[in-house]
């Protein structure tokens, strides 16, 4: 296979046809009208769109694969609460061996890969001494690479400054391999100690050159600010392009006088943002009696801002979430729904959400897009537009990396006896 016919692209008008040489897109041609069958010839055999949509591949920016798949083990959460998720998964993590993490990562990596998604950040607690589960992990970027870039991010779960060592651990885990440096400032014993955990966490990744991935403000606390200390540093320097604040559900309960203040500083820091819609309508709001807060950041807001915001998992089957099956636009289709962006401007870009904003996040650059010279990742979907695919839950149907067929599904039949129309 080296090209794809009756291609629709997203932004323009007609059907293409797409080229790829040695993994790489290699031509990218308007066609005059739809070819009805695959070419053949010299080239090889094509594959066929059959006018339906070819993005990039489906990004999934936030996610927990060291803590994927166990969920009950060794108990459930029953308050449904973050910190009682922190609590089950501690008693869990003391269980976890090389083996066991890799085995559950890589399941769930398939998981991904089965809807389409070829580029994924994973959170790795390394609130473990020894860094056992990050040493699995690192090995799972390695052998994941036929079907996912991953990127994993050093994440102190029970936190820098509150947990033995955390600090060297952290350093540890840098110099180890982590690609990204995370955070946890709401969950430190004190607002001291979050202010300079964020602190901390900036200067390491700033000297090694770094991402950074913080779990900010993932409260209903609307006195948990973290994300203004965030943004200042990284105002100051200049690493809005390196730089995602996760969750900020806290948002969702700041005053709209706090807001508007913040928000001007977020627009000078340049920082993206990621929201899980599902874990955190699951996880937030636990405090409340009715009238119950949704727990979700400000995500038409932040988009109407100019910044970039963009949606993710966060956990499959786990201590935190029971659910989950690695299908992104089940939670595309929660997160339009949960953050009132059904208007007809916001259909008709619905994708941006789960594919380019989750790549800039994940500063892939020139990795990521359909345009001669990048990699030839594709994916294609059942339907023609972004709104026809979330009015018919489509799905992905093929999904094409570095040039080979990685993911093919067919859709079933459905077969209905005639009544009275
Ligand atoms: N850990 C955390 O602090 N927050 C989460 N949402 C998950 C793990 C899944
Ligand atoms: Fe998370």
């Amino acid at each position: 296979m080296n090209h794809l016919i009756n291609a629709r692209l997203r932004g323009h008008t007609g059907l293409f046809t797409l080229r790829w040489a040695n993994g790489l897109i290699s031509a990218i041609e308007a066609q005059a009208s739809a070819t009805p069958a695959p070419l053949s010839g010299s080239d090889g055999e094509g594959l066929d769109a059959g006018g339906q949509l070819v993005i990039p591949p489906l990004v999934e920016p936030h996610i927990h694969l060291d803590a994927a798949l166990t969920a009950g083990e060794p108990r459930w959460n029953l308050s449904g609460t973050l910190f009682e998720g922190i609590e089950c998964w501690a008693e869990r993590k003391a269980l976890v061996t090389h083996e066991d993490t890799k085995s559950r990562a890589h399941r769930t990596i398939r998981m991904l890969a089965a809807h389409g998604i070829q580029h994924v950040r994973s959170h790795v607690d390394v609130t473990e001494p020894g860094l056992g589960t990050l040493k699995a992990m690192l090995e799972v970027r390695d052998e994941a690479r036929p079907l996912i870039d991953l990127q994993i991010v050093a994440f102190p779960q029970e936190g820098i400054e509150s947990f033995a060592n955390g600090r060297a651990l952290m350093s540890e885990a840098v110099a180890m391999g982590a690609d990204v440096v995370g955070g946890i400032p709401h969950f430190e014993n004190t607002r001291d100690q979050g202010v300079s955990s964020v602190h901390f966490l900036m200067d390491l990744a700033e000297r090694h050159g770094r991402l950074v991935d913080v779990h900010c403000d993932e409260t209903d606390d609307p006195n948990s600010r973290f994300l203004e200390v965030l943004a200042e540093v990284t105002r100051v320097h200049g690493m809005g392009s390196r730089v995602t604040a996760s969750h900020t559900t806290a948002m969702g309960s700041y005053d709209n006088a706090y807001c508007y203040k913040l928000f001007r500083l977020l627009k000078q820091a340049g920082l993206s943002f990621i929201s899980c819609p599902t874990e955190s309508i699951h996880l937030q709001g636990r405090f409340d009696s009715y009238p119950k807060r949704r727990g979700l950041t400000r995500v038409p807001e932040l988009d109407r801002a100019g910044l970039n915001v963009c949606f993710a998992q966060d956990s499959i089957v786990d201590p935190w979430y029971p659910l989950g099956n690695g299908n992104i636009l089940r939670i595309l289709d929660a997160g339009l729904h949960i953050c009132h962006m059904l208007g007809y401007e916001d259909l008709q870009r619905a994708l941006d959400f789960v594919t380019d904003h989750g790549a800039k996040a994940m500063a892939l650059g020139e990795r990521y897009g359909i345009e001669v010279g990048r990699p030839a990742n594709l994916v294609l979907l059942s339907a023609e537009s972004d709104y026809a695919l979330l009015r018919t839950q489509g799905q992905a149907l093929l999904s094409i990396r570095h040039g080979q067929v990685i993911l093919r599904r067919t859709l079933g039949e459905v077969a209905l006896a005639p009544g009275n129309a």
